[in-house]
C-alpha cells in the first residue's frame, strides 16, 4: 500500500501531465484573455498576407510564408481557452453555442485549421493566385465560426 501522502503526490504529478485546459489558466478571466489574444495575433499574421493578396501591401513570397506558419501555429493555440463557464451575451463575444454544440465548434476549429495548412502550402508555391483562394478559404473558415458562435 501507498502512505496516504504519496498517493496524494501521485494524483498531483498525474493532474499536472495530463493538463486538462481548464487547468492551464488560475481563473475563467484569464482563459477569456488568452484566447482573445491568440486569436488578436493570428488575425494580424494572416492579415499581413490579407494585405498582399487584396493589394495594399506588395506580394512578398517568403513573409507571405513566414506569417502563413506563424498564423499555423497560432490556430492551435486558443481553443485551449474555451473553458466552461465562460460564454458572454456581449456582441461580438463568445456566445453559450459553443458549449451547447461543442462537437460542431470543434469541427469548425478543425477546419480552419486544415484550411490554415493549406494556406501554408499555396504561400509555398510562390503563386499569389494560389494563395489568394486559399486565403478566401481560411476566411471563410473564420466566418463560419464566427457566424455561428459569437454574438453578433
Ligand atoms: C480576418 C479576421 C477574421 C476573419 C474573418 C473572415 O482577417 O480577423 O476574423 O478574417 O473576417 O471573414
Amino acid at each position: 500500500m501507498m502512505k496516504r501522502s504519496t498517493v496524494a503526490a501521485v494524483a498531483v504529478l498525474a493532474a499536472a501531465v495530463s493538463l486538462p485546459a481548464a487547468a492551464q489558466f488560475q481563473k475563467p478571466e484569464d482563459a477569456v484573455k488568452y484566447r482573445q489574444s491568440g486569436m488578436f495575433v493570428m488575425a494580424d499574421h494572416f492579415g499581413r498576407i490579407g494585405a498582399m493578396v487584396n493589394g495594399r501591401a506588395p506580394y512578398d513570397a517568403a513573409a507571405a510564408v513566414k506569417n502563413a506558419e506563424t498564423v499555423a501555429v497560432l490556430a492551435t493555440l486558443p481553443f485551449a481557452g474555451f473553458v466552461e463557464g465562460t460564454a458572454s451575451t456581449e456582441k461580438g463575444k463568445s456566445s453559450a453555442a459553443v458549449w451547447s454544440k461543442r462537437a460542431d465548434f470543434d469541427a469548425g476549429a478543425k477546419k480552419m485549421q486544415d484550411e490554415v495548412a493549406k494556406l501554408v502550402a499555396a504561400a509555398k508555391t510562390n503563386n499569389l493566385d494560389t494563395l489568394k483562394a486559399a486565403f478566401g478559404e481560411v476566411g471563410k473558415a473564420c466566418k463560419g465560426c464566427h457566424d455561428n458562435f459569437r454574438n453578433q
